[in-house]
């Protein structure tokens, strides 16, 4: 093992070719075996230079290849792995204006998925890298030791167990219950969970497929109990973050670490794949306070069946499932959901936002208040400062 590898904490090669091991019946069959390689990578690549509320987009890394953004009609597998930066200058309009008064619309992407181009040192394999580009998800096993599971697991027992040292406003509770549903700015309640959010083997993935330096958007723990857990209805996180925290492009991923086994029977992560190539324009205004209902349930900023039907049928669902320690990177437009929790198993898992610095949050785009703080860091977007090495 090389001393980037270790100093990374990454398991060796076997360990990673279970790391995309599959989680849904398409990836299965793809028979997809990942290898990597070590880093140091390259977050440099591109930069970009922020204008009122929508980034200017510049293209600076030597020798890629750049499709032409006025053809739509481009071949995908020209921009694959390349930094994709749309030519056109983007004003100050809203790109993705949702929350409309009628009705539904869909709007094609205008952002790359990855924002780095791919090399030998890059932190995923090109496989992954791949699979990411066109599932919009990638779910990694074996990047943590036993120890370090076993820790993060503990941490996450004793934020509940002490829950009531937590200010009110981090908890949400399950609807008509007080059992804890969520608990946000987990890296506040815990400094494992805050170590973790700056470990290199999430935060340095984050910066790969962002071609950026990256801060922590937003931080949650979803317990989802056994017998009582509820659902999580089918939204993108983009729509909402876009919506209702401001947050300009599609330029943010979430890391979501398993904490128990999650299977297919106790409302694990359902995804539908490709569905970040197209942005779900959602009928129906912002209510005021919007974020006091929806923690419990989503009603607002969430597609019509007939869509989801539609988009089901085209693509299918997949569950990102794995043992504790698993972690599931998606990309902030996909669309997700989960199904509530009736089996005696309950399923907990931790979410890190990573956003671009590029990226920060301003005035909301479709929505009269900005989120509170602890949905939505509004401070200033200073990059994560990144850790490596084992933390158990
Ligand atoms: O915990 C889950 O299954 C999904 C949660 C989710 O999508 C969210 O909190 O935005
Ligand atoms: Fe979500």
């Amino acid at each position: 093992m090389t001393k980037a590898q270790l100093g990374r904490g990454i398991a060796g090669r076997r360990g990673l070719s279970e790391a995309i091991r599959p989680q849904s019946l398409s990836w299965r069959q793809s028979g997809l075996i990942g290898t990597r390689t070590p880093f140091p990578f390259f977050c440099q690549m591109a930069h970009t230079v922020e204008t009122h509320r929508a980034p200017v987009f510049e293209t600076c890394v030597p020798g890629m290849v750049l499709p032409d953004r006025g053809d739509r009609n481009f071949n995908k597998k020209d921009i694959i792995m390349n930094v994709v930066h749309p030519a056109k200058r983007f004003t100050g309009q809203d790109s993705y204006p949702t929350r409309l008064p009628d009705k539904e619309r869909i709007i094609a992407r205008q952002d790359p998925v990855i924002w780095s181009a791919w090399s030998e040192d890059a932190p995923i394999s090109l496989e992954e890298t791949r699979h990411y580009e066109e599932k919009g998800y990638l779910v990694c096993r074996d990047i943590f030791t036993t120890e370090e599971i076993r820790k993060l697991i503990d941490a996450s027992a004793n934020i509940r167990a002490d829950a009531s040292d937590i200010r009110s406003e981090d908890l949400v509770t399950e609807p008509g219950t007080n059992a804890v549903r969520t608990v946000f700015r987990l890296d506040d309640h815990s400094r494992i969970f805050a170590r973790l959010a700056r470990d290199s083997r999430l935060a340095d993935i984050a910066r790969f497929l962002l071609g950026d330096e990256v801060y922590l958007h937003q931080s949650r723990l979803n317990y989802k109990p056994g017998f009582t857990g509820k659902e999580f209805y089918w939204h993108s996180d983009f729509e909402t973050w876009h919506a209702e925290d401001g947050m300009p492009r599609m330029r943010a991923v979430s890391a979501s670490v398993l904490l128990t086994d999650n299977s297919q029977l106790n409302g694990p992560l359902m995804l539908i794949p490709g569905s970040h190539r197209k942005f779900i324009a959602c009928a129906g205004e912002t209510p005021q306070d919007n974020h006091k209902s929806s923690l419990m349930k989503q009603e607002v900023g969430v597609p019509s069946t007939g869509l989801l039907e539609k988009m089901a049928d085209e693509a299918g669902l997949d569950a990102a499932t794995g043992p504790a320690g698993t972690v599931i990177f998606f990309e902030c437009n996909t669309m997700h959901a989960s199904n509530g929790n009736v089996t005696p198993f309950p399923r907990s898992n931790a979410f890190f936002v990573y956003n671009a610095v590029s990226n920060a949050v301003d005035a909301p785009f479709a929505a009269s208040q900005p989120r509170p703080d602890f949905l939505a860091n509004r401070g200033a977007a200073k990059a994560l400062d990144i850790v490596t090495g084992s933390f158990a």
